[in-house]
Protein backbone atom coordinates (compact mmCIF):
# COMPACT_ATOMS: atom_id res chain seq x y z
CA UNK A 1 0.00 0.00 0.00
CA UNK A 2 0.88 3.61 -0.80
CA UNK A 3 2.57 5.57 2.18
CA UNK A 4 1.33 9.18 2.99
CA UNK A 5 4.50 10.40 1.32
CA UNK A 6 3.79 8.45 -2.16
CA UNK A 7 -0.01 9.57 -2.11
CA UNK A 8 1.16 13.11 -1.60
CA UNK A 9 3.49 12.87 -4.38
CA UNK A 10 0.86 12.07 -6.84
CA UNK A 11 -1.39 14.42 -5.43
CA UNK A 12 0.40 17.53 -4.79
CA UNK A 13 2.45 17.80 -7.56
CA UNK A 14 2.16 19.99 -10.25
CA UNK A 15 4.25 21.27 -13.68
CA UNK A 16 4.14 24.72 -13.92
CA UNK A 17 3.01 24.33 -17.47
CA UNK A 18 -0.72 23.68 -16.09
CA UNK A 19 -0.43 27.43 -14.70
CA UNK A 20 0.65 28.93 -17.92
CA UNK A 21 -3.02 30.62 -18.68
CA UNK A 22 -1.69 33.49 -17.00
CA UNK A 23 -5.24 35.31 -18.03
CA UNK A 24 -7.16 32.24 -16.28
CA UNK A 25 -4.91 32.59 -13.36
CA UNK A 26 -6.25 36.82 -13.22
CA UNK A 27 -9.54 35.85 -14.32
CA UNK A 28 -9.26 33.29 -10.50
CA UNK A 29 -7.27 35.76 -9.16
CA UNK A 30 -9.95 38.54 -9.96
CA UNK A 31 -13.08 35.64 -8.45
CA UNK A 32 -11.03 35.39 -4.83
CA UNK A 33 -9.75 39.35 -4.43
CA UNK A 34 -6.44 38.17 -3.50
CA UNK A 35 -4.08 39.90 -3.94
CA UNK A 36 -0.10 39.21 -4.97
CA UNK A 37 3.13 40.29 -3.76
CA UNK A 38 6.26 38.66 -5.55
CA UNK A 39 9.58 39.55 -3.15
CA UNK A 40 13.12 38.63 -3.82
CA UNK A 41 15.62 38.49 -1.08
CA UNK A 42 18.73 40.29 -2.03
CA UNK A 43 22.61 40.08 -1.17
CA UNK A 44 24.73 41.25 -3.92
CA UNK A 45 23.41 40.13 -6.80
CA UNK A 46 24.03 42.94 -9.13
CA UNK A 47 24.65 41.39 -11.99
CA UNK A 48 21.59 38.47 -11.86
CA UNK A 49 18.62 40.73 -10.13
CA UNK A 50 18.19 43.46 -12.63
CA UNK A 51 17.06 41.03 -15.16
CA UNK A 52 15.00 38.95 -13.03
CA UNK A 53 12.86 41.98 -12.23
CA UNK A 54 12.68 43.00 -15.73
CA UNK A 55 11.11 40.40 -17.02
CA UNK A 56 8.87 39.81 -13.66
CA UNK A 57 7.84 43.67 -14.44
CA UNK A 58 7.18 43.36 -18.26
CA UNK A 59 5.29 39.85 -18.26
CA UNK A 60 3.55 40.04 -15.05
CA UNK A 61 2.66 43.40 -14.16
CA UNK A 62 2.69 45.26 -17.14
CA UNK A 63 1.25 42.96 -19.84
CA UNK A 64 -0.87 40.81 -17.66
CA UNK A 65 -1.24 42.14 -14.58
CA UNK A 66 -1.03 38.71 -12.24
CA UNK A 67 1.20 40.50 -9.68
CA UNK A 68 0.47 43.62 -7.54
CA UNK A 69 3.75 43.94 -5.94
CA UNK A 70 7.45 43.25 -6.95
CA UNK A 71 9.56 44.09 -4.11
CA UNK A 72 13.12 43.51 -3.32
CA UNK A 73 14.38 43.06 0.68
CA UNK A 74 18.10 43.91 0.97
CA UNK A 75 20.59 43.41 3.96
CA UNK A 76 23.01 46.50 2.69
CA UNK A 77 24.15 44.64 -0.54
CA UNK A 78 27.54 47.08 -1.22
CA UNK A 79 27.37 45.95 -4.80
CA UNK A 80 24.89 48.25 -5.74
CA UNK A 81 21.86 45.75 -5.98
CA UNK A 82 19.19 48.14 -4.62
CA UNK A 83 19.80 50.93 -7.25
CA UNK A 84 19.47 48.19 -10.33
CA UNK A 85 16.42 46.77 -8.28
CA UNK A 86 14.88 50.27 -8.13
CA UNK A 87 15.64 51.48 -11.43
CA UNK A 88 14.02 48.64 -13.11
CA UNK A 89 11.20 48.99 -11.13
CA UNK A 90 10.47 47.43 -8.13
CA UNK A 91 10.03 48.75 -4.29
CA UNK A 92 13.04 48.30 -2.23
CA UNK A 93 13.13 47.67 1.61
CA UNK A 94 16.12 47.36 3.79
CA UNK A 95 15.61 44.51 6.70
CA UNK A 96 18.01 46.60 9.30
CA UNK A 97 15.15 49.42 9.22
CA UNK A 98 12.10 46.70 9.67
CA UNK A 99 11.27 46.65 13.15
CA UNK A 100 14.94 48.49 14.30
CA UNK A 101 13.66 48.18 18.29
CA UNK A 102 14.15 44.36 17.61
CA UNK A 103 17.81 42.43 18.58
CA UNK A 104 19.08 42.46 15.13
CA UNK A 105 19.39 38.70 13.76
CA UNK A 106 21.13 38.25 10.33
CA UNK A 107 20.55 36.23 6.99
CA UNK A 108 18.26 35.65 4.11
CA UNK A 109 15.54 34.06 6.53
CA UNK A 110 16.05 37.01 8.85
CA UNK A 111 15.44 39.24 5.58
CA UNK A 112 12.25 37.00 4.75
CA UNK A 113 10.85 36.88 8.12
CA UNK A 114 10.55 40.99 8.38
CA UNK A 115 9.52 41.57 4.41
CA UNK A 116 6.06 39.97 5.60
CA UNK A 117 5.56 43.44 7.18
CA UNK A 118 6.16 45.71 4.69
CA UNK A 119 4.32 43.48 1.69
CA UNK A 120 0.82 43.83 0.79
CA UNK A 121 -0.26 40.83 -1.12
CA UNK A 122 -2.76 37.91 0.20
CA UNK A 123 -0.48 35.94 -0.98
CA UNK A 124 3.48 35.82 -0.97
CA UNK A 125 5.79 34.58 -3.29
CA UNK A 126 9.93 35.03 -2.80
CA UNK A 127 11.94 33.89 -5.02
CA UNK A 128 15.88 33.83 -5.05
CA UNK A 129 17.85 36.64 -6.52
CA UNK A 130 20.57 34.69 -8.09
CA UNK A 131 18.82 32.92 -11.07
CA UNK A 132 20.68 33.25 -13.85
CA UNK A 133 17.43 31.67 -16.34
CA UNK A 134 14.57 34.21 -15.15
CA UNK A 135 11.37 33.20 -16.65
CA UNK A 136 7.77 34.12 -15.78
CA UNK A 137 7.27 30.33 -14.64
CA UNK A 138 9.12 30.94 -11.55
CA UNK A 139 6.28 33.40 -10.28
CA UNK A 140 2.98 31.78 -11.98
CA UNK A 141 4.46 28.12 -11.14
CA UNK A 142 4.16 28.46 -7.52
CA UNK A 143 1.36 31.26 -6.83
CA UNK A 144 -0.83 29.25 -9.43
CA UNK A 145 -1.65 26.41 -7.43
CA UNK A 146 -2.09 28.62 -4.53
CA UNK A 147 -4.91 30.64 -6.81
CA UNK A 148 -6.27 27.16 -8.40
CA UNK A 149 -6.84 25.19 -4.92
CA UNK A 150 -7.80 26.57 -1.99
CA UNK A 151 -7.03 23.84 0.23
CA UNK A 152 -3.28 24.05 -0.71
CA UNK A 153 -1.67 26.91 1.71
CA UNK A 154 1.79 26.37 0.84
CA UNK A 155 3.93 25.67 -2.50
CA UNK A 156 7.75 25.23 -3.28
CA UNK A 157 9.43 25.03 -6.44
CA UNK A 158 11.68 22.69 -7.60
CA UNK A 159 14.34 22.06 -10.83
CA UNK A 160 17.00 20.30 -12.21
CA UNK A 161 19.92 21.70 -10.52
CA UNK A 162 22.72 21.64 -13.16
CA UNK A 163 26.16 22.60 -12.14
CA UNK A 164 28.71 25.00 -13.71
CA UNK A 165 32.00 22.92 -13.94
CA UNK A 166 34.96 24.71 -15.20
CA UNK A 167 32.93 26.13 -18.61
CA UNK A 168 30.84 22.92 -18.74
CA UNK A 169 26.71 23.20 -17.53
CA UNK A 170 26.60 19.22 -16.10
CA UNK A 171 22.74 18.44 -15.84
CA UNK A 172 22.60 17.24 -12.15
CA UNK A 173 25.36 17.66 -8.93
CA UNK A 174 23.79 21.08 -7.62
CA UNK A 175 21.91 20.93 -3.99
CA UNK A 176 24.09 18.94 -2.19
CA UNK A 177 23.28 20.50 1.14
CA UNK A 178 19.65 19.00 0.14
CA UNK A 179 21.16 15.83 -0.64
CA UNK A 180 23.50 15.20 2.05
CA UNK A 181 21.84 16.43 5.03
CA UNK A 182 17.99 17.58 4.90
CA UNK A 183 17.05 14.63 2.54
CA UNK A 184 18.81 12.26 4.98
CA UNK A 185 17.50 13.99 8.19
CA UNK A 186 13.54 14.28 6.52
CA UNK A 187 14.02 10.48 5.91
CA UNK A 188 15.08 9.79 9.25
CA UNK A 189 12.74 11.98 11.41
CA UNK A 190 10.34 13.66 9.21
CA UNK A 191 9.43 11.03 6.66
CA UNK A 192 6.48 12.20 5.33
CA UNK A 193 8.40 15.27 3.90
CA UNK A 194 10.42 13.26 1.79
CA UNK A 195 8.36 13.32 -1.46
CA UNK A 196 9.99 16.99 -1.66
CA UNK A 197 11.88 17.21 -4.69
CA UNK A 198 13.91 20.57 -3.58
CA UNK A 199 13.17 20.85 0.17
CA UNK A 200 15.53 23.85 0.22
CA UNK A 201 14.34 25.72 -2.88
CA UNK A 202 14.23 29.39 -3.06
CA UNK A 203 10.83 29.79 -4.97
CA UNK A 204 7.95 29.32 -2.69
CA UNK A 205 4.53 30.87 -2.24
CA UNK A 206 2.38 30.99 0.81
CA UNK A 207 -0.71 32.70 1.74
CA UNK A 208 -0.33 35.52 3.93
CA UNK A 209 -2.16 34.12 7.14
CA UNK A 210 -0.64 30.90 7.32
CA UNK A 211 2.97 32.81 6.67
CA UNK A 212 1.80 35.04 9.61
CA UNK A 213 0.91 32.26 11.84
CA UNK A 214 4.25 30.15 11.54
CA UNK A 215 7.93 30.97 13.04
CA UNK A 216 10.85 31.59 10.90
CA UNK A 217 14.27 30.55 11.39
CA UNK A 218 16.86 33.35 10.46
CA UNK A 219 19.96 32.46 8.03
CA UNK A 220 19.79 29.64 6.12
CA UNK A 221 17.28 27.55 8.57
CA UNK A 222 14.43 29.08 6.99
CA UNK A 223 13.67 27.14 4.37
CA UNK A 224 13.42 23.32 6.21
CA UNK A 225 12.32 25.55 9.39
CA UNK A 226 8.95 26.43 7.00
CA UNK A 227 8.47 23.12 5.77
CA UNK A 228 8.57 21.65 9.52
CA UNK A 229 6.36 23.98 10.85
CA UNK A 230 3.49 24.54 7.90
CA UNK A 231 3.22 20.50 8.08
CA UNK A 232 3.28 20.03 11.21
CA UNK A 233 0.14 23.25 11.37
CA UNK A 234 -1.37 22.13 8.22
CA UNK A 235 -0.82 19.14 7.34
CA UNK A 236 1.05 17.49 4.35
CA UNK A 237 -1.68 18.20 2.02
CA UNK A 238 -1.43 21.79 2.21
CA UNK A 239 1.61 21.60 0.70
CA UNK A 240 2.40 21.09 -2.69
CA UNK A 241 5.35 21.43 -5.19
CA UNK A 242 5.73 22.61 -8.56
CA UNK A 243 8.46 21.67 -11.46
CA UNK A 244 10.00 24.89 -12.68
CA UNK A 245 12.55 23.25 -14.54
CA UNK A 246 15.58 23.88 -14.92
CA UNK A 247 16.95 26.96 -12.31
CA UNK A 248 20.74 28.11 -13.09
CA UNK A 249 22.39 29.90 -10.52
CA UNK A 250 25.33 30.28 -9.34
CA UNK A 251 27.06 27.51 -6.76
CA UNK A 252 28.54 27.95 -4.23
CA UNK A 253 32.24 26.68 -2.62
CA UNK A 254 32.15 24.17 -0.69
CA UNK A 255 33.10 26.30 2.66
CA UNK A 256 30.60 28.09 1.96
CA UNK A 257 27.47 25.16 1.66
CA UNK A 258 29.22 23.81 4.87
CA UNK A 259 28.28 27.04 6.35
CA UNK A 260 24.79 27.01 4.94
CA UNK A 261 24.27 23.18 6.10
CA UNK A 262 25.45 24.40 9.92
CA UNK A 263 22.30 26.56 10.04
CA UNK A 264 20.37 24.28 8.69
CA UNK A 265 20.94 21.65 11.50
CA UNK A 266 20.63 24.09 13.76
CA UNK A 267 17.29 24.78 12.58
CA UNK A 268 16.45 21.10 12.21
CA UNK A 269 17.86 20.03 15.62
CA UNK A 270 16.14 22.59 17.28
CA UNK A 271 12.51 21.44 15.72
CA UNK A 272 13.88 17.32 16.67
CA UNK A 273 14.24 18.46 20.11
CA UNK A 274 11.25 20.69 20.01
CA UNK A 275 8.83 17.63 18.90
CA UNK A 276 10.50 15.51 21.29
CA UNK A 277 12.39 12.99 18.45
CA UNK A 278 15.73 13.76 20.26
CA UNK A 279 16.54 15.29 23.20
CA UNK A 280 18.86 17.97 23.16
CA UNK A 281 21.16 18.17 26.33
CA UNK A 282 23.41 20.63 25.44
CA UNK A 283 22.55 24.30 23.44
CA UNK A 284 24.78 23.71 20.07
CA UNK A 285 27.28 25.70 19.56
CA UNK A 286 26.81 28.46 17.31
CA UNK A 287 30.56 28.47 16.03
CA UNK A 288 32.01 27.29 12.68
CA UNK A 289 35.27 26.45 12.99
CA UNK A 290 37.95 25.88 9.76
CA UNK A 291 41.34 24.79 10.01
CA UNK A 292 43.59 27.59 7.47
CA UNK A 293 46.94 26.80 6.30
CA UNK A 294 49.14 29.37 6.44
CA UNK A 295 52.64 29.30 5.40
CA UNK A 296 53.14 25.80 6.51
CA UNK A 297 51.68 26.96 10.40
CA UNK A 298 47.99 26.48 11.31
CA UNK A 299 45.29 28.22 12.35
CA UNK A 300 41.44 28.22 13.14
CA UNK A 301 39.17 30.69 11.48
CA UNK A 302 35.90 31.16 13.40
CA UNK A 303 32.76 32.47 11.74
CA UNK A 304 29.35 32.96 13.74
CA UNK A 305 26.10 31.41 12.55
CA UNK A 306 23.80 32.11 15.17
CA UNK A 307 19.97 30.95 13.74
CA UNK A 308 17.46 32.48 15.83
CA UNK A 309 13.95 31.36 15.65
CA UNK A 310 11.89 34.45 14.98
CA UNK A 311 8.19 34.29 15.97
CA UNK A 312 5.14 34.26 14.56
CA UNK A 313 4.87 37.96 12.98
CA UNK A 314 1.21 37.81 14.13
CA UNK A 315 2.85 38.34 17.60
CA UNK A 316 4.61 41.36 16.59
CA UNK A 317 2.50 44.66 17.47
CA UNK A 318 3.57 46.82 14.94
CA UNK A 319 2.70 44.41 12.40
CA UNK A 320 -0.73 43.90 13.63
CA UNK A 321 -1.23 47.17 13.85
CA UNK A 322 0.02 48.25 10.34
CA UNK A 323 -2.70 49.39 7.63
CA UNK A 324 -2.08 47.24 4.65
CA UNK A 325 -3.60 48.38 1.54
CA UNK A 326 -6.58 47.25 0.18
CA UNK A 327 -6.02 44.58 2.78
CA UNK A 328 -9.75 43.34 2.65
CA UNK A 329 -8.94 41.83 5.84
CA UNK A 330 -8.85 45.08 7.71
CA UNK A 331 -6.39 45.65 10.27
CA UNK A 332 -5.02 42.60 11.39
CA UNK A 333 -6.28 41.06 13.60
N1 LIG B 1 18.30 39.98 2.04
C1 LIG B 1 19.17 38.95 2.12
N2 LIG B 1 19.22 38.04 1.13
C2 LIG B 1 20.11 37.03 1.24
C3 LIG B 1 20.98 36.88 2.35
N3 LIG B 1 21.72 35.76 2.16
C4 LIG B 1 21.33 35.25 0.98
N4 LIG B 1 20.37 36.01 0.42
C5 LIG B 1 19.69 35.82 -0.87
O1 LIG B 1 18.97 34.62 -0.78
C6 LIG B 1 19.06 33.89 -1.99
C7 LIG B 1 19.58 32.50 -1.72
O2 LIG B 1 20.89 32.62 -1.23
P1 LIG B 1 22.05 31.68 -1.76
O3 LIG B 1 23.25 32.07 -0.98
O4 LIG B 1 22.11 31.70 -3.23
O5 LIG B 1 21.58 30.29 -1.20
P2 LIG B 1 21.05 29.02 -1.97
O6 LIG B 1 20.41 29.42 -3.25
O7 LIG B 1 20.25 28.24 -1.00
O8 LIG B 1 22.39 28.27 -2.21
P3 LIG B 1 22.97 27.77 -3.58
O9 LIG B 1 22.08 26.66 -3.96
O10 LIG B 1 24.35 27.35 -3.33
O11 LIG B 1 22.87 28.99 -4.48
C8 LIG B 1 19.93 34.71 -2.94
O12 LIG B 1 19.09 35.40 -3.83
C9 LIG B 1 20.67 35.66 -2.02
O13 LIG B 1 20.91 36.90 -2.65
C10 LIG B 1 20.91 37.88 3.37
O14 LIG B 1 21.64 37.85 4.36
N5 LIG B 1 19.98 38.87 3.20
MG1 LIG C 1 21.36 30.37 -4.78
Amino acid sequence: MADKCELWLLDRTYDHSEFSDIRGLMELKKKSGLKISVCLPTLNVASTVGAIIRVFRTELMERYPLVDQLAIIDSRSSDGTAEIAREEGAEVYYDDEIFPFLEPASGKGEALWKSQHVLNGDIIAWIDSDILNPHPRFVYGIVGPLLAYPDINYVKGFYERPILEGEVWKKTGGGRVTELVVRPMFNLFFPELSGLIQPLSGEYAGRRPVLESIPFFTEYGVESGLLIDIYRKYGLNAIAQVDLEIRQHQNQSIEKLAMMSFGVQQALFRRLGDTGKIEIIEEPDTTFRIVRHLYGAREIEKFLINVVERPPILEIKEYREKDRIEDDRGKSK
